[in-house]
């Protein structure tokens, strides 16, 4: 017997600077929807809490930029984040935000008594302040040089180009991005919360007391422990955000991440009058999920914050998941290097369920995983058609030709009815035990196998061939593959909720309950079904290009937008520019140099003479588009071996932001060998 007689689960609060995307949703929101889903379906007491994160920085520079108030902002995106939570079937009890009164309330008393406790220090440090707009700057509010690589348009906590972690006054020249003007270093106050001196009780509560915990999830505890914890200021200056309930602070808001986890207390008190007993009972078991970029705020500064209190009950687990790439590269969404959710279901109505069981089946549980389209549209064809579609559509499909669709008497049943009605019952244990271990994936595989033994079943049996001489054994096996597939409708639900109430309208019936998963009499003799229709269609080639093709394109706009031009070279004489023999040439003949990606072999009219030169442009010209074309030639170039071919000169090409390369010709035709200076 478990000693929780309850469950409270939390979901990261997304920031409501941006829509979400497939990232979030296999990093956090499907993993929960899974486990709360599935603690539902077993009866147990459970609520289900999330809520936009509406504080911080980046929400002021949204609307900075935009030209709008952080309020439009987090309106707006909190309006999109949470319907397309709900398109998506993520079941919350509670979908709340952090801009509410209530919240503004909890979080204030949270730190009032914190404060009136003792439990801050006050510390005084110097801050970069426009006194231009009379401002305290966040880090992300100065931009300078990089002192690593140079780069002239790096951040106060960033360097964009190199990566490297900064702080504001390692900026070499840096200006305030409110006002361009030179930002001035001032004395501020902040609070803060002394985590060093909760050091001991971390190590106990986790390293000690939780070895259970997912490896990355207790490796990084580990690691910033041993790294040796320091006080964390709560407080910030910006005019965005709660303000410091406490005298002589002035300007002065919470610090987001001191907030946003308040954000679930908050939360839980809109939802229930009761919310004491979820966050002060010691049976009552918390679990946090979260990205892998939020565990030191869920498993240190929170539980810190929470012990600080006193009261409040600390998590069981947080189950942090890695992070998901898209096609190889990591998910952005100022570069929006997304498949947004809202976009998704335009471009894939009704196919919730494929995108929860893509994400699920491939979730980075354990290392940082990649999505690709193909692999979307391999799983949906080959697993959802072929495995768990099929094998429904058949079985409905015959029993309404066999039996107008009326649940058939079973007859006895073979020693093999017998063994797969087992096989079937034997998935139960592992996929309970899969999901409390938060080992979704295999899970998801548990409960996917159940339809795999149905079609196993199936094909065994082949009940289409059985017909033709024996009905009575046909109304068995029919029996016994309606009962399997009531089992998939049960197993499945925490997975996919869409086609599993879509199951049930096939089947004419109730949600079964968890409790009947394994049991062999789900669906009665005489039972009349609904009419069957298919679960899953299969997705076209042109489908899945043109979602590779849209991300084409958000990559190109990417470069466009980045692009910064080549330094200046060192200045030359005029000498060394007239020492290059540049010729109005005409390609006469081309040709693809065999077994290369890039070169082609022109043999080009200079108008001094006919020769051959190679070019590394086949990704961008046929050989068909170069006949006949205008181009300028290098003609003094010293010859070179290419693929055993020696070229002779060279053809200028301009290259674009996108690597594409383009001849560069005269603006009116020109006879060839007239030279260009
Ligand atoms: N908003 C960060 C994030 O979305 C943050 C989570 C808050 S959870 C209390 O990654
Ligand atoms: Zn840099």
């Amino acid at each position: 017997m478990s000693k929780f007689k309850r469950h409270l689960v939390t979901s990261a609060l997304p920031y409501a600077n941006g829509p979400v995307h497939i990232g979030h949703l296999a990093g956090v929101y499907i993993p929960s929807d899974i486990y709360v889903r599935y603690l539902r379906l077993k009866g147990e007491e459970v609520i289900s809490i999330c809520g936009s994160d509406e504080h911080g920085v980046p929400i002021t520079i949204k609307a900075r930029q935009e030209g709008v108030t952080p309020q439009d902002i987090v309106d707006k995106y909190h309006g999109i984040i949470k319907k397309a939570f709900s398109d998506f079937g993520i079941s919350f009890d509670i979908y709340s935000r952090t801009t509410s009164a209530m919240h503004k309330e909890t979080a204030s008393d949270f730190f009032r008594k914190l404060h009136d406790d003792g439990k801050f220090i006050e510390q005084t440090s110097e801050q970069y302040y426009d006194s231009e707009v009379g401002q305290f700057l966040a880090d992300r509010y100065i931009t300078g040089e990089c002192p690593h690589c140079h780069n002239l348009k790096a951040y106060g906590d960033q360097c964009e180009n190199c990566g490297t972690t900064l702080s504001a006054t390692d900026l070499i020249d840096p200006k305030s991005t409110i006002s361009g003007s030179k930002p001035i270093v001032k004395e501020t106050k902040h609070w803060f919360l002394p985590l060093d001196k909760y050091e001991p009780f971390l190590r106990e509560w986790i390293l000690e007391g939780h070895k259970e915990w997912k490896s990355n999830v207790y490796g990084q505890c580990k690691s910033w422990m041993d790294l040796g914890l320091q006080p964390r200021a709560v407080s910030r200056d910006l005019n965005w955000g709660i303000p410091v309930p406490v005298e002589g602070a002035e300007g002065k808001v919470l610090y987001v991440w001191f907030d946003a986890p308040i954000g679930y207390i908050s939360a839980t008190k809109e939802l229930t009058p009761e919310w004491e007993k979820y966050w002060k009972d010691e049976e009552t078991k918390m679990v946090h999920f979260i990205g892998k970029d939020n565990i030191v705020f869920h498993c240190i500064v929170f539980p810190s914050m929470l012990k600080a209190h006193g009261d409040y009950i600390l998590p069981e687990n947080v189950p942090a998941n890695e992070f998901l790439n898209l096609e190889g590269d990591k998910i952005s969404t100022s570069r929006n290097w997304a498949v947004w959710l809202h976009e998704y279901l335009i471009d894939f109505e009704d196919k919730q369920d494929v995108l929860r069981y893509v994400l699920c089946a491939n979730a980075p549980e354990s290392k940082d995983n990649d999505f690709t389209w193909k692999d979307f549209q391999a799983r949906n064809n080959n697993e959802l058609v072929a495995i768990l579609g099929n094998f429904v559509n058949r079985v409905l499909v015959l029993t309404g030709k066999y039996f107008d669709g009326k649940v058939p008497a079973s007859g006895e049943l073979t020693d093999f009815d017998k063994q797969m009605l087992e096989d079937v019952a034997k998935c139960k244990k592992p996929l309970e035990s899969n999901i409390e271990n938060y080992k979704f994936r295999e899970a998801l595989k548990d409960a996917m196998n159940i339809a795999r033994i149905g079609n196993k079943y199936l094909a065994d049996t082949e009940p289409w061939k059985v017909i033709k001489s024996d009905e009575e054994r046909v109304k068995t096996i029919l029996n016994v593959a309606l009962q399997i597939t009531a089992n998939v409708s049960i197993a499945i639900e925490p997975f996919m909720p869409f086609t599993s109430a879509k199951m049930l309208g096939m089947m004419n019936s109730e949600p079964f309950g968890w409790e009947r998963l394994g049991d062999t009499n789900l669906l009665l003799e005489g039972h009349q079904l609904a009419a069957p229709s298919l679960l899953f269609d299969k997705i076209e080639d042109s489908a899945i290009e043109f979602q590779v093709q849209k991300l084409e394109s958000a990559k190109k706009e990417n470069l466009a937008r980045e692009y910064v031009s080549e330094p200046e070279k060192a200045s030359i004489s005029f000498e060394d520019f007239g020492k290059m023999d540049i010729r109005v040439s005409r390609v006469v003949a081309a040709e693809k140099v065999a077994k290369t990606k890039k070169l082609l072999k022109l043999t080009v009219d200079t108008g001094v003479d006919t020769r051959t030169i190679v070019s590394g442009i086949a990704e961008h010209y046929s050989a068909e588009e170069m006949v006949g074309r205008q181009v300028l030639v290098l003609i003094n170039l010293a010859p070179r071996e290419l693929k055993g071919i020696t070229s002779q000169g060279m053809i200028l090409m301009a290259e674009d932001a996108t690597g594409k390369l383009v001849t560069v010709t005269t603006d009116s035709d020109v006879k060839e060998g007239s030279t260009v200076k």
